[in-house]
């Protein structure tokens, strides 16, 4: 193809964004196009999948039947996350096999989030509350984005991470409302997820390298520092009700602009975190990787069944 070719084809292309029609795997698009929107995928499946583990260590410890119930239910939601974020990434032409190797290979980035400990229950109501809430803000907005696929999966995604978001909150509220011994819990818990917590919403505007192009093909409707704005606005009524403050002596209400100002993020930490060197960042790859490698007798013997269908079926159908 020509370089005028494809230049018109990349004019066609950001006609039917900007018109809002929807890109399907078989549409023609930009090879940088598919490739952002693999990395950004991916990302966000790894992100699920290595979700799980901070919360997983506290399933046996749940303090109740009706908590650990729930806290099943939702790592089990986090891995079809994963499932479904893999499938909507093969679309592109991704192999999930490759994605998953990239990830235990420290080549493929998550959500720098999942690299801090969870050291008492009132850490899966801060998860709960605050990193559910923080995905949910973002992700609203993916269930508009322009890919098709991608798209669809955020709306059932999006309906689990608002369950997630309330059994979160519905934890803090019962140790906020405690003894003062949960209280305090609840406070801890709050002071170490909070900046971790407003982190997840990616560098700010003026460092994040990707948003200008994935706003203009509309991977992206809104930019990381507007959305960590609202999820501040939305979360400091909420932690006020339960009590509790955040640990930040900045913020405030600013009257003029509508929004609470609130005070400097440790950008240092957040690189660090997401270079590989946050608390738990060694132990979450470990972690998946004996998952893996634990796991090859069921890949092998799955496909060996998926193997034996296919040659039924062909028998079948040359016997008809
Ligand atoms: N951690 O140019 P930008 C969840 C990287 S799901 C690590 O702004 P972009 C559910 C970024 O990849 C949470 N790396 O990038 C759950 C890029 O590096 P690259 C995950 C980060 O893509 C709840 C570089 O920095 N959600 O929580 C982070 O335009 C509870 C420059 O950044 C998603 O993945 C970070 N926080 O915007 C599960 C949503 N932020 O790739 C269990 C989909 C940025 O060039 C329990 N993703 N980086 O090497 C997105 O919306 C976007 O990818 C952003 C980043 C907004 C995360």
């Amino acid at each position: 193809m020509s370089d005028q070719q494809i230049l018109n084809l990349e004019e066609r292309f950001q006609q039917r964004i900007d018109a809002e029609i929807k890109v399907e795997p078989k549409d023609w698009m930009p090879e940088k196009y598919r490739k952002t929107l693999i990395r950004q995928i991916s990302q966000h499946a790894h992100s699920e999948i290595v979700g799980m583990l901070p919360e997983g260590n506290w399933i046996s410890r749940a303090p109740s039947l009706r908590r650990k119930v729930a806290l099943l239910a939702k790592v089990q939601d986090e891995a079809g996350h994963g499932l479904y974020l893999y499938s909507a990434a093969e679309t592109l032409g991704a192999e999930r096999d490759q994605l998953t190797r990239d990830l235990l290979d420290g080549k493929a980035k998550y959500s720098s989030i999942f690299n801090y400990p969870t050291l008492s229950w009132a850490d899966i109501g801060a998860i709960g509350w605050l990193v559910d809430g923080a995905a949910i803000m973002n992700q609203v907005m993916l269930t508009r984005n322009s890919y098709g696929p991608y798209a669809r999966a955020m709306v059932k995604i999006c309906k689990e991470e608002s369950f997630h978001q309330r059994q979160g909150y519905e934890i803090m509220l019962t140790l906020a409302k405690g003894t003062e011994e949960q209280k305090a819990m609840a406070q801890d818990a709050l002071n170490r997820w909070w900046w971790p917590s407003l982190m997840m919403f990616g560098p700010s505007d003026a460092e994040s390298t990707h948003s200008a192009q994935s706003m203009k093909w509309k991977i992206k409707r809104k930019s990381n520092d507007e959305l960590r704005q609202q999820f501040v606005d939305v979360t400091i009524p909420q932690a006020d009700f339960l009590g509790l403050s955040v640990p930040d002596k900045d913020l405030k209400w600013n009257e003029e602009s509508g929004h609470y100002d609130f005070g400097p993020i440790d950008w240092d930490e957040f690189w660090r975190v997401v270079k590989g060197n946050g608390p738990c960042n060694r132990d979450r790859i470990k972690a998946r990787r004996k998952a893996y490698d634990e796991g090859k007798w069921v890949r092998e013997a799955a496909m060996a069944h998926a193997e034996k269908k296919k040659e039924r079926k062909a028998k079948l159908a040359k016997s008809a």
